[in-house]
Formats: C-alpha cells, sequence, structure tokens
C-alpha cells in the first residue's frame, strides 16, 4: 500500500447544503487526512483552467458556470491509495448511478451538481495539486 496524496474540492452545491462538515468527517474515518485546506471562489479563468482537458466537450461551459457559482473547499487529502480511495467515497460521476452510501449518492442532486471532485490519476493528483497549493501549504501532523 502507498501513502498518495490527491486533490478533493468541494464544489459549490457541498457549501450550500452545509455538508462540508459530513464529507470531511468521511475521509477521515476512512484514512484519508486532509493536509491542506482552503476555502476560495474560483475565478473564471481558474475554472477553465483546471478543467482545460474538457474545454472541447459540451459541458464544458456549464461545468465552469456551476464551479464558479459560489466559493469551494479546495484540500489535499494524504493516506494509503488516496487516489483510488477517494473516488469510491465519491461515487460515479452521475449521483444516479452511484452507489448507495457514496457521497455523490447521499448529497448531489446530479450530474452537473455533483458534490465532490477527485483527481482520477496519480499523475494528475500531482498536477491539480500543484495547480492550487505551494509545497508550504501542504502540512505534516
Ligand atoms: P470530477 O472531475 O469533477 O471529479 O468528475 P469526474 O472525474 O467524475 O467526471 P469527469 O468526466 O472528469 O467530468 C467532470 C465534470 O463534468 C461534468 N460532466 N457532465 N453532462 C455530462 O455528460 C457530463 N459529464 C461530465 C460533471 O459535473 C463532472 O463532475
Ligand atoms: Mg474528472
Amino acid at each position: 500500500m502507498a501513502i498518495e496524496r490527491t486533490l478533493s474540492i468541494i464544489k459549490p452545491d457541498g457549501l450550500k447544503k452545509h455538508v462540508v462538515g459530513q464529507i470531511i468527517s468521511r475521509f477521515e474515518a476512512k484514512g484519508l487526512t486532509p493536509v491542506a485546506i482552503r476555502l476560495q471562489q474560483l475565478s473564471q479563468m481558474e475554472a477553465e483552467g483546471f478543467y482545460a482537458v474538457h474545454s472541447a466537450r459540451g459541458f464544458f461551459k456549464d461545468l465552469v458556470a456551476f464551479m464558479i457559482s459560489g466559493p469551494v473547499v479546495l484540500m489535499v487529502l494524504e493516506g494509503e491509495n488516496a487516489v483510488l480511495a477517494n473516488r469510491d467515497l465519491m461515487g460515479a460521476t452521475d449521483p444516479k448511478k452511484a452507489d448507495k452510501g457514496t457521497i455523490r449518492a447521499d448529497f448531489a442532486d446530479s450530474i452537473d451538481a455533483n458534490t465532490v471532485h477527485g483527481s482520477d490519476s496519480l499523475e494528475n493528483a500531482k498536477n491539480e495539486i500543484a495547480y492550487f497549493f505551494r509545497e508550504t501549504e501542504i502540512q505534516k501532523y
């Protein structure tokens, strides 16, 4: 088992529903420790840059608009197999298809407002963490 870091974002719907604490509790309970956290209103450019891989997709405009519709919580999670462990806790992209007990099944309304983002590979995790955090903002405890 490898100790990894992954980027987690609680999307604007998660803040508006006041489930930030419940979501972070689920991470901590599964051994995913928040080693950096910041509440931030993303700019359009920041959101477009973050999701640049999807820029040619039909849903890109809506995705960016949703991501800047309110503040988000940016987090670095650290733990064993953090990338996959986080994706398992999140559930499928479309909450209607997400397994019961996952964050998206329990809190998300739609494929657009799906409450959380999580890096989908170790390589992407490294890039996404560096997109939002300096190494000095990541703590050990
Ligand atoms: P995320 O990047 O936000 O963690 O989500 P994901 O890996 O599960 O899904 P991804 O394919 O990376 O898509 C990014 C976000 O775009 C929206 N989306 N809409 N209407 C659609 O078909 C569609 N497909 C994707 C979702 O909000 C998804 O989280
Ligand atoms: Mg993704």
